[in-house]
């Protein structure tokens, strides 16, 4: 069974992403190929890898990671928009206002992630999060919504948005998680939306 883990490279002029980082900390998982990727944060390319990534591994399950730097939790995304209104430019400059991301797509879409026992299992390990509402207007919502457009029905797909791990609060100091605990976080979410396919 095929599990697709993506992150993305750094932007917005910081020099490292957790959600990338991440990646290569992630605990083996039995019987499971993990697959993982880092997505650009480019509007016009990112949808491109992602369909590339989905045809090439056909995963069982996908789960999107991305850096929210205001964040100091974990945050489950619950819900992707079909709209692009970047405050920011992406890494190609592109800076898209009040698009809608798929124009035939409905509005939004619902993570078809187990939320609410991905947190208790977190809980349980220690690890505080919540869930959040929106995933913003930016490159994570884009993924979100093109993953729950594109998978098929049965995959349970969604995302995770991390908080800045030490490397990023040594540079900018803030609130931060460890990135070993990021990583046992999405382990941890791996496994219980897993226990979900296999009943
Ligand atoms: N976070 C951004 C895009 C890339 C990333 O890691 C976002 O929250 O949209």
């Amino acid at each position: 069974m095929r599990v697709l883990v993506t992150g993305f490279e750094p932007f917005a002029g910081l020099p490292h992403n957790p959600s990338q980082a991440v990646l290569e900390r992630l605990p083996a998982l039995k019987g499971i190929e993990l697959v993982r990727a880092t997505l650009p944060v480019d509007t016009q390319r990112v949808g491109g890898v992602l369909k590339e990534l989905y045809r090439l591994h056909q995963p069982a399950l996908a789960l999107h990671l991305g850096l929210a730097m205001g964040r100091a939790l974990i945050s489950l995304e619950r819900l992707a928009v079909n709209l692009l209104d970047f405050d920011l430019p992406d890494n190609a400059g592109a800076r898209p206002q009040e698009v809608p991301i798929l124009p035939e797509g409905p509005l939004a879409r619902l993570s078809r992630l187990p939320l609410r026992a991905i947190q208790a299992r977190w809980a349980q390990a220690g690890i505080p999060s919540q869930i959040s509402n929106s995933a913003g207007l930016y490159l994570c919502n884009q993924v979100m919504y093109l993953a729950l457009s594109w998978l098929p029905e049965g995959v349970p797909a969604g995302f995770i948005h991390l908080p800045p791990d030490e490397t990023l609060a040594l540079a900018r100091p803030g609130a931060y998680v460890p990135l070993a605990v990021q990583a046992r976080a999405v382990g941890l979410a791996l496994e219980v939306s897993l226990e979900s396919l296999r009943p």
